[in-house]
């Protein structure tokens, strides 16, 4: 979170004195000249400036946008949509400014740094300043609408998304579910139109710099020629799906057993309320539906957090100690002060959990309201991953403060987590025995359901959009062209028929938040890959997924190596820093689940699989 470049009102001064906007043939050729004139050290000269002016503005905007998202007024959501508006309008400004050295001769580190500039804005504004407040301005309505929403039960209860998510994850009533199910999508009906409308403006600003469309500049952000890109996540998708489909199979004619075969059919997408999650996107709540008969592992994290008393700051301070225990740093006191971890009782403020970054030294933060689960545990090693990848990454120049790709910064935390495993929770006294072998099948399967069905909710989510950026899914089909994309990766299905005014995209946080999805993607597949390379390091012996790197100073260290690279190097030559590979591979999450997907495919024979 955060990372993106966000500039000052110094820096608007500045860039738009060498923005090409609205010139005249006279002043064209004046733009010409200049070009021609202009050499590395012009480059140099102009990124030094910049790299001030961002650190400042990125203060500035960041402290704005926290006491927005922590307390949503009208009056916080007007002043983040102001320091918003004109922090886009800077970046679009210095973007503009960065692309007059294309033709420059400048050194590969100043490339690298002018065309961060021009490519990182997430959603860029016209060059019109009219039109970049009302940019801003739908950001925040859409940001708050989300934040705010709640829905009032047919039994009269009304609940946040928290409260929903909670009940989904462990009701077991079909009528109940379904409507918790409905009943959050109502909270994006309103969305529709600003979502169209920002589709249209930011395309417009993406136009201005250059790119066809927003989709088309999201993809330009990975070290490869922009159309690889889509490409590279198919060829990805396309190692994984075997596995899933067995998933898929397996747990719907489970599914059907509980509910019955008039609820859901064995030849029919599953129904999208039935998966334990909201937006179907990890089942690993449904676990006790689908175990492995005589492989139960014998015991549920949730259950021991709470013999064990681990309140929300226990189970931060359990995330830290693993880094800890790696040789990171422990977090400063600031963090401890300024983050917030339970949801306040008496204000509005956006729930879904988030890492920050303040000052670029060491002023990080989590937002998260915390519930007391095992999946919240991870979330919570989720989000000390970005924080760890931050401060990791803090002496390098502005421009390089990221992680290598934004997949990079979501698999961090979540490699860490896959070293939660029974022979670490013993360690750390959270169960009181390991599970032998024969319950690896269980072990796997809770985990399976946890990352291999995300994976085609992680590729549907930006296939969607980028057909909506493209403009080849119109308004009136964004929730159907959405449909057909969750049927077609996924195999789930809408439990009940749409209606014409829905918008169930709108209904999933980083929809409004304009947060690209394509990273955890990415994600779920590096981090099986980082993980490996960690075993390895750390020299471990058993199975991969028994595997802990808790206390293996040598891991921590290789990892700290390519983390503190930040962005400055093509993402490939991090990756292979630690995996000894510049491409990414399947091949370590399919070699994790081998046993399970052996498993898997007995229990299907003679099942009718697909979708
Ligand atoms: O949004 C998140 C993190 C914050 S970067 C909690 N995740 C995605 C989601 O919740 O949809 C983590 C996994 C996928
Ligand atoms: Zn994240």
């Amino acid at each position: 979170m955060n990372n993106y470049f966000k500039m000052s009102a110094l820096a608007v001064v500045v860039a738009a004195s060498l923005t090409g906007c609205n010139d005249t043939p006279v002043k064209q050729e004046a733009i010409a000249k200049e070009q021609r004139t202009l050499t590395s050290d012009d480059a140099k000269i102009f990124l030094d400036k910049v790299a001030k002016e961002l650190v400042a503005l990125n203060l500035e905007s960041s402290r704005a946008e926290w006491i927005y998202q922590n307390f949503i007024t009208e009056d916080t959501a007007a002043l983040s949509s102001t320091t918003n508006q004109k922090a886009t309008e800077a970046s679009v400004a210095y973007a503009v400014a960065a692309a007059r050295f294309d033709q420059i001769d400048v050194t590969p580190t100043q490339r690298r740094q002018l065309n961060f500039l021009k490519q990182s804005l997430v959603i860029p504004a016209p060059q019109d300043s009219k039109k970049s407040a009302e940019l801003a301005e739908i950001g925040a309505k859409l940001g708050s609408i989300y934040g705010k929403g709640t829905y009032t039960t047919k039994s009269g209860e009304t609940l946040s998304l928290g409260d929903m998510t909670a009940k989904m994850a462990t009701s077991r009533d079909y009528e109940e579910l379904l409507d918790l199910w409905q009943g959050w999508r109502q909270i994006s009906v309103p969305m529709k139109e600003l979502y169209t409308r920002q589709t249209q403006l930011a395309n417009e600003g993406a136009n201005g710099l250059g790119y066809k469309d927003l989709g088309a500049m999201w993809r330009s952000n990975y070290d490869m020629p922009a159309d690889d890109f889509g490409k590279e996540l198919n060829r990805l998708w396309g190692q994984v799906k075997p596995l899933y489909d067995d998933l898929h199979c397996y747990v719907r004619s489970e599914l059907s057993q509980t509910y019955g075969e008039d609820k859901v059919a064995l030849d029919k997408p599953i129904p999208a309320h039935l998966l334990g999650n909201m937006w179907a996107q990890s089942w690993g709540n449904i676990y006790d539906l689908v175990a492995p008969k005589n492989a139960d592992p014998g015991y549920d994290i949730t259950k021991q957090l709470a013999v064990h008393q681990y309140d929300e700051v226990k189970m931060v301070k359990g995330a830290e100690a693993f880094f800890t225990s790696l040789g990171f740093d422990a977090l400063p006191e600031t963090f401890w002060q300024r983050s917030l971890f339970t949801k306040p009782k008496d204000r509005d403020v956006i729930c879904h959990a988030s890492a920050w970054d303040l000052d670029a030294k060491n002023d990080i933060r989590i937002k998260m309201c915390i519930q007391r689960t095992g999946e919240e545990f991870s979330t919570i090693h989720h989000e000390l991953g970005h924080n760890f990848y931050q401060r990791a990454y803090q002496d390098q120049p502005v421009f390089f403060q990221n992680s290598a790709n934004d997949g990079f910064h979501e698999a961090i935390g979540d490699t860490i987590a896959l070293s939660v495993t029974p022979k670490y929770l013993k360690e750390i006294g959270l169960i009181d025995s390991i599970p032998d072998q024969s319950k690896d099948i269980g072990l796997l399967m809770k985990m399976a359901l946890e990352k291999i069905a995300f994976i085609p909710f992680g590729l549907m989510v930006d296939q969607w959009r980028w057909q909506v950026f493209s403009g080849e899914v119109t308004p009136e089909n964004y929730n159907t062209a959405w449909w057909e994309l969750r049927e077609k990766y996924q195999g789930v299905a809408a439990p009940i028929v749409r209606n014409a005014n829905a918008f169930d995209p709108g209904a999933k946080y980083h929809v409004p938040a304009n947060t690209p999805y394509s990273r955890y993607f990415l994600a779920h597949i590096q981090q099986f890959e980082f993980h490996r390379a960690l075993c390895k390091i750390a020299g471990n012996k058993d199975p991969i997924h028994r595997c802990s790197i808790y206390n293996s100073k040598e891991a921590g260290q290789a990892l700290n190596t390519m983390l503190e690279m930040g962005s400055s190097q093509p993402w490939q030559q991090a990756y292979k820093v630690l995996t000894g590979n510049e491409q990414m591979d399947a091949t370590a999450i399919l070699d994790y689940f081998a046993p399970l997907h052996t498993w898997l495919k007995a229990k299907n024979q003679g099942k009718q699989c697909g979708f």
